[in-house]
């Protein structure tokens, strides 16, 4: 199938776009890159997915169209089954879809508590989330960025009490993640090989760890938030932190997808 019958619309900040991202680079499939724009996005979702949330990724792949990264991962399981990113039908294949789901909820708290320091910390909102668009789309987003940081605010409930909230839920992610991984960072989360577990679990940690090869690095140039910096740390030193340097250093590796115009 030709690259341009299969685009992936995203944010390239996104951990969910990360996560779709990896499925389709772990298949080996190509894709062409749309970045929208986070406030004008939804009337590209909608028209695409229109019983959808609006949320990105959306996945058009040919004929289908999927609105949400559970979907698309599912879809490529069916659709391109000769990479399994699924155990056969059975117990195994439901404890990673399981863990699918826990991990992607995870994904939620991650998200606030992220944002929660960033905005806190007065961090530099555009150039983080738009350092990747071709301009004039990143001059745009650093214009706009006050007004994204009203709306993330308001949309992901970035408030005190919430983000203390997901601090706690984004730790008992990292606890479950040990449990599962048996304290063992050289194991995978069901059976012996990469699936759809263990991608959305690290693609929607990779925020805190910010590994190699995740949209998240260490840059001197953009040193994160006190608070991010030191769980980032800490997170190294645990089974948790360790696993997710592995599997990005060993599993993650990026295509170079042709990045369409908006
Ligand atoms: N459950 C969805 C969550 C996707 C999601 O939350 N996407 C965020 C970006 S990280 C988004 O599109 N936010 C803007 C919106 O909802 O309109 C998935 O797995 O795809």
């Amino acid at each position: 199938m030709p690259t341009t019958e299969r685009t992936l619309y995203q944010f390239p900040v996104s951990h969910y776009c990360e996560k779709a991202r990896w499925l389709l680079d772990a298949k080996g499939l190509p894709y062409t890159l749309q970045n929208l724009m986070p406030g004008a996005h939804r009337r590209v979702t909608k028209r695409l997915v229109a019983t959808g949330r609006g949320s990105v990724p959306v996945l058009v792949d040919g004929d289908v169209t999927l609105g949400d990264s559970t979907e698309i991962a599912l879809h490529l399981e069916r659709t391109y089954p000769s990479t399994p990113l699924l155990p056969p039908p059975g117990p195994e294949r439901d404890r990673a879809l399981e863990l699918e789901d826990y991990f992607d909820e995870v994904g939620v708290h991650v998200r606030r508590w992220a944002y929660g320091h960033i905005i806190q910390g007065g961090a530099n909102l555009g150039a983080l989330m738009f350092r990747e668009y071709p301009a004039p789309q990143r001059w745009l987003g650093r214009l706009i960025a006050p007004l994204i940081k009203t709306a993330l605010r308001r949309q992901y409930r970035i408030y005190a009490p919430q983000v203390e909230e997901s601090r706690l839920k984004m730790l008992a992610g990292l606890d479950r993640l040990e449990r599962e991984l048996q304290n063992d960072p050289s194991r995978y989360l069901v059976g012996s090989s990469l699936t759809v577990a263990d991608i959305t679990a690290a693609s929607l940690l990779s925020p805190i760890a910010r590994p190699e090869g995740s949209p998240y690095p260490s840059r001197a140039d953009m040193p994160p938030p006190k608070a991010m910096a030191q769980l980032a740390e800490e997170l190294r030193a645990r089974p948790a932190g360790q696993w997710l340097l592995r599997v990005y250093q060993q599993h993650r590796h990026r295509a170079q997808p042709q990045l369409q115009a908006a």
